[in-house]
């Protein structure tokens, strides 16, 4: 009788411990978004990549400037997409239906602004 209390006290324990640890783990995932910018050339990657990672939340970015889509991976519990986007704004590029605010591109060399690129 003592003993049966005693292992479903354990086994009780050992379900919440369990519950406990899954939750920390699925609260520090990280997740992975996709971002099409108006990056035109190399300077636009490394400026569009500074200004997100020193974005909170964000661990890595990543932008592929052939396709112009910038990879992204960041902890949700701390930040999210439009404050993503809002960060690509701000440094003066579009980021998918997010246009580029005026300010940041107005700060950008010329030939980083869209359509003043050689390749365009
Ligand atoms: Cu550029």
């Amino acid at each position: 009788m003592l003993r049966n209390l005693f292992l479903t006290a354990l086994t009780s324990l050992i379900l919440l411990g369990n519950a406990f640890a899954g939750k920390l783990i699925s609260d520090d995932k990280e997740k992975e978004v996709k971002i099409k910018t108006s990056a035109i050339c190399g300077m636009c990657k490394s400026r569009i990549e500074r200004n997100l990672t020193f974005e909170k939340g964000v661990k890595e970015a990543n932008l592929d400037v052939k396709s112009k889509i910038v990879t992204i991976k960041y902890n949700p519990s701390k930040t999210d997409v439009s404050k993503l986007k809002a960060n690509i704004s701000k440094t003066g590029y579009d980021a998918d239906e997010v246009v580029a605010d005026e300010a940041g591109y107005n700060k950008l060399p010329s030939c980083c602004k869209k359509g003043g690129g050689m390749e365009q």
